[in-house]
């Protein structure tokens, strides 16, 4: 099982789109490890985004993501990492294939509603960075053998 961390920007917030796209995880299978409702300040804003410091959008991504709360969550499942991702969709809303959150939700480059790790060695810095050890839960759906099996 791999995991992967998630963050519903807060463009997500604002739009009252958080129950619908948290349902489109959950429907596909991935389970809930952590959960919450966070206003990132802007040293955790700049550490999530390092990668793209250089790039000319990184001020106003930094800007948008410390604007309002983000709801932060950890999935877990078979593939978590490329599953989330390609539930999510390209990173232009106008790209985006139809069918997935961004295809569905987004028109905007930066305003794309969902962050997802892309790789397991990302998805657990980003872990360790949006969450304590103490927050990520460790249980077993009832379910799991009809969900992932494999
Ligand atoms: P990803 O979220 O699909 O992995 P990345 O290339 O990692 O996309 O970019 C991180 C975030 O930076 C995007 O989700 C988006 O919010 C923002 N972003 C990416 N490219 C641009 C751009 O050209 N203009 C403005 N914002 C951008
Ligand atoms: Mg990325």
């Amino acid at each position: 099982m791999d995991r992967t961390l998630i963050l519903l920007k807060p463009d997500c917030i604002h739009r009252r789109l958080v129950g619908e796209i948290l349902t489109k995880f959950e429907r596909k299978g991935l389970r809930l490890v952590a959960l919450k409702l966070i206003q990132a300040d802007k040293a955790l804003a700049e550490k999530h985004y390092e990668v793209h410091k250089e790039r000319p959008f990184y001020g106003s991504l930094v800007s948008f993501l410390t604007s309002s709360p983000t709801v932060a969550l950890v999935l877990e499942g078979r593939e978590a990492v490329v599953v989330a991702r390609n539930l999510i969709g390209a990173t232009d809303g106008t790209k985006a294939a139809p069918g997935t959150i961004r295809g569905d939700f987004a028109i905007s480059i930066q305003n794309n509603l969902v962050h997802g790790s892309d790789s397991n060695e990302n998805a657990a810095k980003e872990i360790a960075l949006w969450f304590t050890p103490g927050e990520l839960t460790s249980f077993t759906p009832i379910d799991t053998p009809w969900v992932a099996g494999s």
